[in-house]
């Protein structure tokens, strides 16, 4: 296992030198955030990030995310040309050292939450998602986006988007999936790049759209359709932990052993019970005792069965003051490191 942070470039506050005195830390998961989604990723942008990395003393190995293009997702006319570009910022990032990259094949949004700034007992905050607040929110009245997404629109590109859609049910849309790996997959066995689809957050469809990669069945429907060692999953645990149904530790042992994991996402979260039966989940600190999954567990699953991917810590609370971009504040992510990395040398010693 390969300890890493994500790195949100040159103006995160959250900078390399910090990162790089995280006990255990041996590179970064960055993007490169002014590229449009949908272009080629130049050799010498890549090189130049790269090499920033470099001179930190951290490895850039995993990029997160490369955007797969809404008019892929939609299996538009206008998706062979993109499909293109995405297979040249592939080759260019193979070329540069590149072993993996994240993406996912989320319709529109990116992770949903309902609060960023959820006060918990001990004072610290995190983001939440109360089930409540999402049945009200109406996406033909307002606008929607949340800081740590690659996109957000407006009130009329999402009205136009959300109207193409219509026509793309879950079917359509792993169909779509397939088409696209079916052009990328070959270009990473040659490239030796892993894809590994981050599973959509929450993984239950949202706002009438569609959401596919959910459950260990979809999963395994996903591996079937493109059947390559390339073509693997990043492991969010916090993501597929959010619905019950989905065993973790299960999955982690069974993907694993597959070759399919490339890359860990630990995150915990904790479920609170609502009078009304209705879901209600806020983010937790990461060791196990703190939430409601349990990542020793998938942790031992994982080492069991030869994981040798990379791993991060996922989404931390904001403490001691801090106030972070949601999600990816310094301190509560590098205890989280610190935490995983123990867990993980003591699994490896005993
Ligand atoms: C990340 C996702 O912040 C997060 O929860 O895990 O935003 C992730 O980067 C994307 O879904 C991957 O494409
Ligand atoms: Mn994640």
């Amino acid at each position: 296992m390969k300890m890493t942070f994500r790195w949100y470039g040159p103006n995160d506050p959250v900078t390399l030198d910090k990162i790089r005195q995280i006990p255990g830390m041996t590179g970064v998961v960055t993007a490169l955030y002014t590229i449009p989604v949908g272009e080629v990723w130049d050799l010498p942008s890549i090189l130049a990030l790269k090499k920033q990395i470099n001179d930190a003393g951290l490895e850039m190995e995993v990029i997160e995310s490369v955007p797969v293009h809404e008019e892929i997702k939609l299996g538009s006319e206008k998706r062979d040309a993109l499909i293109d570009n995405y297979i040249q910022t592939i080759r260019n990032l193979g070329a540069a050292g590149v072993k993996v990259i994240c993406y996912n094949f989320m319709p529109v949004f990116d992770w949903v939450r309902s609060e960023l700034k959820f006060r918990t007992a001990d004072g610290s905050n995190c983001l939440a998602y109360d089930q409540h607040t999402i049945d009200g929110i109406n996406l033909e009245k307002q606008s929607l986006s949340l800081p740590g997404w690659d996109e957000s629109y407006t009130r009329d590109q999402l009205k136009g988007l959300l109207e193409r859609y219509k026509s793309v049910d879950g079917e359509k849309l792993l169909e779509n999936m397939t088409y696209f790996l079916g052009r990328i997959i070959p270009v990473c066995e040659e490239c030796d790049v892993r894809m590994a689809v981050h599973p959509d957050d929450p993984p239950w469809s949202l706002f009438g759209l569609p959401r596919i990669i959910t459950s260990e069945e979809q999963i395994d429907r996903l591996f079937a359709a493109v059947d390559s060692p390339y073509n693997g999953i990043t492991l969010c645990t916090g993501s597929l932990g959010a619905d019950r149904h989905n065993d973790l530790v299960r999955m982690a042992g069974k993907y694993a052993k597959m070759g399919r994991v490339h890359f860990l996402h630990a995150r915990n979260i904790r479920f609170v019970e609502q009078e009304d039966g209705k879901l209600f989940f806020h983010e937790s600190p990461h060791p196990t005792a703190c939430g409601s999954l349990d990542i020793y567990g998938i942790l031992k699953a994982l080492h069991d069965n030869g994981f040798e991917g990379y791993t991060r810590p996922d989404h931390g609370r904001n403490i001691w003051g801090e106030d972070g971009k949601p999600g990816y504040g310094l301190y509560d992510r590098a205890l989280g490191a610190t935490y995983l990395y123990g867990l993980w040398e003591a699994i490896s010693k005993a």
